[in-house]
């Protein structure tokens, strides 16, 4: 995208979708409508262009170099984190850790964290609609550690219980880790509402922001939370890069998480000291170019404005929402007040894994199964749903074009 911030409504959608190279493809004989953001969303040429731009001109490894073209790299890998500390309204980019994804966040703040502070016996609380990510961790501290995993149930529109906060937060309780927006619900959870009561309580907060931080407006300091962990890819950047915002207090107590190159101030074969945050947790040679280019996907965002775009993706989902119910049969899992453009459906009689796969022989890219949240299908019953979520670039047309598909597909089946 050019830097000319012509796009500051998304009144005109092709100027956005001239953006996107892949978009512009026929897959099945059909033109695509790529539905399946939550899992990944695609890259406007911004992005690509910095890849290649970094590629050929200022590739070297970083912290290490002292001519020119190290130099440059070693700039631009920070001038991203500083990026990123703005964009996420962090108190320092000292704050910002680049990891590989949202997984690699939330594991280190298991593996570092909950190591070193825990105690047996300690509670680590989280709600019924945690992706994989922010449950396998804990019950791996918990079993090494002999803790207590407690789980916030749901209600049937796949809000959480918060009234049962206070009671399931207990003086044990050290950590209470939450999804920020369900991936399989879309469900937006009350982050800066909770924050108080679980300082109050002794423990930390820490936020799975996979699927907010492309869509909603993310503030670490207004949220008050202590860790938050997002992915690039999933932000219209490049796969491999994730961020882990942690406040300085907690990332200073923390030991390292890998060691290696990089994350040290001095070896000897009898002992080493570590470098100072953020270098502490990022051992060995990182994923520079990718880092590089995270950037620009955040500029990307910041151009057309977080509140255009909630407001584009909650026409769709609203849109989406409507049409969808009315199809025969079809029952929406995730219809929370607070959402964002996640839609997860299932069909009476229809499994969602044939759903899935003739919507995409319709050029529809949807995602089919448990979406990494087996714990809440097992709530709802369920093995799977089908999931369409929606990135800036998602237009009326192609939603309307999804409810004619399905509409069509289940008339046929059902004959
Ligand atoms: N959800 C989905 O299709 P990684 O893979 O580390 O970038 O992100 C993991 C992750 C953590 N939390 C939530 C809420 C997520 O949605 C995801 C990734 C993808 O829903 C792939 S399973």
């Amino acid at each position: 995208m050019s830097n000319s911030g012509h796009i500051s409504q998304i009144d005109n959608l092709t100027q956005i979708r001239a953006e996107f190279p892949i978009l512009h493809q026929q897959v099945n004989g059909k033109p695509l409508v790529y539905f399946d953001n939550a899992a990944s969303n695609q890259k406007p040429l911004s992005v690509l262009n910095a890849l290649d731009h970094y590629y050929r001109n200022d590739h070297a490894n970083i912290h290490r170099g002292i001519h020119t073209l190290a130099e440059r790299a070693t700039e631009a890998y920070e001038l991203s984190r500083k990026r990123t500390a703005e964009f996420i309204n962090a108190a320092e980019p000292e704050e910002i850790i680049f990891t590989s994804g949202t997984t690699e966040g939330l594991n280190l703040v298991a593996s570092t964290y909950g190591r070193k502070l825990l105690k047996p016996g300690d509670e680590v609380l989280i709600t019924n609609m945690e992706h994989h990510s922010n449950i396998v961790p804990w019950q791996m501290l918990c079993e090494e550690k002999d803790l207590k995993l407690k789980v916030l149930p749901l209600r049937d529109n796949g809000e959480v219980k918060w009234e049962l906060l206070d009671s399931m937060l207990t003086e044990r309780t050290r950590i209470v880790s939450i999804v920020h927006a369900s991936n399989s619900l879309g469900t937006i959870n009350p982050i800066s509402e909770l924050s108080d009561k679980v300082h109050q309580a002794g423990a930390i907060l820490v936020v799975d922001g996979a699927q907010a931080s492309a869509h909603l407006e993310i503030d670490v300091q207004a949220l008050n939370c202590d860790f938050y962990a997002l992915s690039s890819h999933k932000m219209y950047g490049p796969t491999g890069v994730g961020v882990l915002y942690g406040k300085r207090k907690w990332l200073e107590k923390m030991p390292p998480y890998k060691g290696g190159g990089e994350m040290i101030k001095e070896v000897t074969l009898e002992k080493t000291t570590y470098s100072d945050i953020p270098h502490k947790f990022e051992a060995g040679t990182p994923n520079i170019a990718d880092v590089v280019a995270f950037k620009t996907a955040i500029e990307f965002i910041d151009e057309i404005g977080k509140n255009t775009i909630i407001q584009h993706e909650n026409k769709l989902l609203n849109h989406a929402h409507a049409e969808l119910e009315a199809i025969d049969g079809l029952r929406l899992i995730g219809t929370a007040a607070e959402k964002v453009g996640v839609v997860s459906f299932v069909v009476d009689g229809v499994h969602h894994f044939d759903l899935g796969v003739m919507l995409d022989t319709k050029g529809i890219a949807v995602r089919t199964g448990h979406h990494c949240t087996q714990p809440l299908m097992e709530c709802y019953g369920l093995e799977g749903t089908v999931r369409a979520s929606f990135s800036v670039y998602n237009t009326i047309e192609e939603v309307d074009l999804l409810v004619e598909s399905l509409d069509a597909i289940v008339k046929k089946l059902r004959n």
